[in-house]
């Protein structure tokens, strides 16, 4: 508030507003209780309910303060008598057309209105009862308490742009409904819960009422790289209530949320948590104390160390992997780290510290909205990324060009101006053939290309053979498509083009080349570096960035720092001990050297491979072959069921930490709830398991003696430069912080590449186009299979599953099948099918759907079998990043009981 400058009277008493400010404002600014029925805090007036008159001196009438600009000098009155009469009338008339949620405690801005003013009396209304939707599973729509306001339409019409409510008929008969007034749960509805946050009067509500909450608590979203903002709200019985809310000053997420953000973060609270340190003996689990489950781990480890890896969390804090992967560094003696990362966007790391020397998104979120050409690559942000797909649907409606390249029919391709819908892996040359559009007709940003750019003739001469002719043959994309895309991209009709891209790109044994040929493409458009610009792999994990930066990666130390000995002085430097110069194992290095015995003892964090692993039944036996796992969990999961030594860990609600998302930017996590039992968090284990390891061979200790999470913080940001600015005391007091932040006065930095790339140049790397994939449909197994996710569920689903209405949401395996083949199979929705690959089975349920073409198959990886879509899949990996092919396999299909 420093520069404010108009200061009003209100009620006696004065208060100072920005400029701007509506009289409304001012008066919540005070926190006077004044009713405004129709006022969403985060959205303009739209002064429909008439509740929050106020008398003026000077004004005739008695205006509605939403609408009402704050002038200096004004003297406000928010209960003068005559004022309150008027008002109770508007209220009076209001109940009349709505019974208020009175008895849901907590809810209902017209009910406390009401109460205040005496109301109780017009609870029921015996003329008009419709009855209520209960159809979607975290709210149900109650008609009878409806005012008619119209914000919860506003919410989802013009907040999230997903137009599933509006209000239907006219007059009298107005009411909120959905399209052809049928059920919620019929609708596009999903589930976001935007109306349900700016219902004033509880008609639409969650089904758990919230109940008193005693305290609120700002944080960040536990499952995905958007980043949103939430306020947890912690009850009187120290649950969480099942809604959580939006932060509207939350710059990345804006006051949006999706509904695993909103109504997903009761897993904290699941039944089967394990909340005790256990030790397996005998084939048993057996509840033990910290100092005997630590001692057991130290053992097991210690006994192994030389032939050992670890998997930090991209679930857990920034401070959290940086502690993993220091004790794996300072105390095991190795640099065998990694995490999911590498099942994930390491062949968009490992490309972009080769061509641009930077792995990270280089644009942010606001840049996707002011873009005037958006492609978007292999990803289904409506599902996997829901406020970052709001924001791509409000740059369309805004004029952006919407490009969707994907095989799939994804939701976004009903926004989209053009969808590309090429063969499975043959990415490549569908990016070289744009890329050869662009130089061929003179669209390429020379400018661009001559100053910052090194390499551009030999990678000129590599496109040759990608003539639009061919790059049709091999993608099947006709060529005017094509060269639509490549002019688009190259020339936006407005600011610049954002390019966005996922697993469709990554997860190929020619991962690394695809994402090669898409900075290429970048590279010779000039695409970058200013506003409106820039390239994009959407993060998946809430905190894979921050796992990456903080170092759990084993060709490099944290901040992406290689084994040069300045560098290794510099961490002997604060750390004691000096870590080893040479590139650990990749995860799925590990895995198999777990069959040939190399790796003998695993630490594994917050992850569990034995469902997001490739070929589970070879993660199995790899697994199984280990001496000593230790693992750090909230769950006992798949992989945990084989672990020697479970350690009960503290889940995001129930610490203090940051999380890194997909734009860079670095966000509180702040405790809400005590851990249960005896759980702990994440970084206090591994501290105590390092210092007892250290112990125990005599091991210099290397500090691991921490009070709390701000001080791992400042000893990472000591030793990262881009982070070297950024403190928890500095995050509460401003908010979120996009790295590079090298100073403590630096602002951090909207977008990357303005003026110079960290290696200088930026460097064209010639690829091809290989084997489309190390498997492929043949006469045994006829199918493509193609694997990704749903917006229900996350991964294997050990968090989702534990929430009752996201399974409600998603309850069983579907299988997207092109109903040209379900009919030549036999096959309706529903049928119960097999799937068959040369590795495995599992039964799922038919969903005919023209999403896939014929001779294509897709299922989410969520266990909601006896198995999920990894006991399928092909552990070949791409060569540079060691990704597997998740994307592809071949199958086959039989009806169950055929
Ligand atoms: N609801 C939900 N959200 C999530 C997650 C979750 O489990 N559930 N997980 C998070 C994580 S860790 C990640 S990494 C992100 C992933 O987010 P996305 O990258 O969006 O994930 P996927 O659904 O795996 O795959 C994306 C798309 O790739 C397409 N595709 C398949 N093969 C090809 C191909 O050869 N070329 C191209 N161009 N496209 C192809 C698929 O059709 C699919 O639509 O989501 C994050 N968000
Ligand atoms: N077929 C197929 N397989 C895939 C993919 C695909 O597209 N298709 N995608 C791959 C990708 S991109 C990814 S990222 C991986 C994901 O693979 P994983 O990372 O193995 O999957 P998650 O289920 O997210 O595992 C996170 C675990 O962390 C635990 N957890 C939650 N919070 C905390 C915490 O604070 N501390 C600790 N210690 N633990 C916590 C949860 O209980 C959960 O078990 O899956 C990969 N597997
Ligand atoms: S359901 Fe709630 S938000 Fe929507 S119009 Fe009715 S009272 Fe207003
Ligand atoms: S978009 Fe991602 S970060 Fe935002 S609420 Fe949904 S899951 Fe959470
Ligand atoms: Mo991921």
């Amino acid at each position: 508030m420093a520069d404010a400058v108009v200061s009003l009277t209100i009620d006696g008493t004065s208060v100072a507003v920005q400029p701007g400010a509506t009289v409304l404002d001012a008066v919540n600014q005070l926190g006077l209780p004044l009713p405004q029925l129709c006022k969403d805090p985060d959205r303009p007036a739209l002064g429909a309910c008439r509740t929050c008159l106020v008398k003026v001196e000077g004004m005739r009438g008695f205006p509605a303060s939403c609408h009402l600009p704050a002038r200096d000098g004004m003297i406000v009155s928010t209960n003068d008598p005559e004022l309150v009469r008027i008002r109770r009338g508007v209220l009076d008339l209001t109940c009349g057309m709505a019974t208020p949620a009175f008895d849901r405690p907590g809810f209902g801005q017209l009910s406390d209105a009401c109460a205040r003013l005496g109301f109780f009396q017009r609870r029921h209304m015996p003329w008009r009862h419709v009855p209520v939707d209960d159809t979607k599973s975290f709210f149900i729509l109650d008609r009878d308490a409806c005012i008619l306001c119209g914000r919860c339409t506003v919410a989802c019409d013009d907040v999230q742009q997903i137009g599933a409510i509006a209000l239907l008929g006219r007059s009298n008969s107005t009411k909120v409904g959905v399209f052809g007034d049928d059920s919620l749960a019929s609708s596009v509805c999903t589930s976001c819960g935007q109306c349900v946050a700016a219902c004033p009067t509880g008609a639409i509500r969650p089904k758990e009422a919230p109940s008193p909450f005693m305290r609120e608590v700002e944080t960040t979203c536990p499952y995905c790289g958007v980043g949103c903002g939430i306020r947890l709200r912690v009850r009187a019985d120290g649950r969480l209530a099942l809604m959580a809310d939006d932060v509207p000053t939350n710059r990345s997420s804006l006051g949006m949320l999706c509904v695993k953000g909103r109504f997903g973060t009761g897993f904290v609270h699941a039944a089967d948590r394990i909340i005790h340190p256990m030790v397996r003996r005998d084939g048993r689990w057996h509840q033990v104390s910290w100092d005997e489950a630590l001692d057991t781990a130290a053992d097991g480890l210690a006994r192994h160390r030389g032939r050992f890896g670890a998997l930090a969390s991209a679930k857990a804090t920034n401070e959290e992997g940086y502690i993993v992967q220091k004790f794996v560094r300072a105390v095991m003696g190795t640099n065998n780290i990694d995490h999911c990362a590498r099942l994930c966007h390491s062949p968009s790391v490992v490309a972009m510290l080769r061509s641009l020397g930077s792995g990270a998104t280089s644009n942010s979120y606001d840049d996707y909205e002011e873009a005037g050409c958006l492609m978007v690559v292999g990803s289904d942000p409506s599902s996997n990324h829901p406020v970052i797909a709001v924001r791509l649907r409000r740059a369309v409606s805004r004029g952006a060009r919407l490009i969707v390249i994907n095989p799939k029919r994804i939701e976004l391709c009903d926004q989209a101006d053009l969808w590309l819908r090429q063969r499975p892996g043959t990415d490549v040359t569908l990016f070289n053939a744009m890329a050869r559009v662009i130089v061929d007709e003179g669209l390429a940003n020379l400018e661009f290309v001559r100053h910052r750019t090194e390499g551009l003739e030999a990678w000129r001469e590599s496109l040759e053979p990608y003539t639009l002719q061919f790059a049709e043959q091999v993608t099947g994309v006709p060529q005017e498509q094509i060269a639509q895309a490549a002019r688009w991209y190259a020339r936006p009709a407005f600011a610049g083009s954002c390019l966005m891209w996922g697993m469709g790109i990554t997860q190929h044994t020619n991962g690394t080349a695809n994402v090669h040929a898409l900075v290429n493409l970048s590279l010779v458009a000039g695409q970058m570096g200013f506003p409106g610009s820039g390239i994009s792999p959407l993060r998946g994990q809430n905190n894979v960035q921050g796992c990456c930066d903080a170092g759990c990666l084993p060709a490099h130390l944290p901040g992406y720092q290689g084994y040069s000995p300045e560098t290794l002085n510099a961490f002997e430097a604060v750390w004691g001990i000096r870590p080893p110069d040479n590139a650990g194992m990749a995860l799925t290095d590990m895995i198999e050297a777990c069959l040939d015995g190399s790796i003998r003892a695993m630490y594994m964090v917050g992850e569990n491979p034995l469902l997001t692993e490739p070929d589970l039944h070879h993660a199995t036996r790899a697994l199984s072959n280990l001496d000593c796992l230790v693992v750090q969990e909230l769950f006992l999961h798949e992989t945990a069921e084989l672990a020697h030594v479970f350690l009960p860990t503290a889940a995001f609600a129930e610490k203090e930490g940051t999380f890194t998302n997909s734009e860079r930017r670095v966000q509180r996590v702040r405790k809400a709830l005590d851990p249960p039992g005896e759980a702990r968090p994440d970084w206090w284990i591994t501290s105590e398991l390092a210092r007892r390891i250290a112990d125990k061979l005599g091991l210099p200790g290397a500090g691991f003696h921490y009070t709390h999470s701000a001080e791992i913080f400042d000893e990472m940001a000591r030793l990262v430069p881009f982070l070297g600015g950024i403190s928890h005391e500095r995050l509460d007091r401003e908010g979120g912080i996009q790295w590079p932040c090298p100073t403590s006065d630096h602002p951090g930095t909207r977008f990357l590449f303005a003026e110079s790339f960290p290696i200088g140049k930026a460097k064209f790397v010639p690829v091809a186009q290989t084997a489309e994939a190390a498997e492929l449909p043949d006469h045994d197994y006829p199918f493509l299979l193609n694997t990704g996710r749903i917006l229900y569920h996350w991964h294997g689903g050990t968090l989702t599953r534990r929430v009752q209405g996201l399974l409600e949401l998603a309850p069983r395996l579907e299988v997207a099948i092109n109903p040209e083949d379900a009919r030549r199979l036999g096959i309706e929705e529903g049928t119960p099918i097999r799937l068959i690959s040369r590795r495995g089975e599992l039964i799922g349920f038919a969903q005919p759907t023209d999403a896939v073409r014929p001779g294509e198959i897709f299922i989410p990886f969520v266990k909601l079998a006896e198995s999920g879509a990894n006991i399928l899949t092909n552990s070949a990996f791409d060569p540079f990043a060691k990704i597997p092919e998740y994307k592809v396999c071949a199958i086959r299909i039989e009806r169950v009981g055929a």
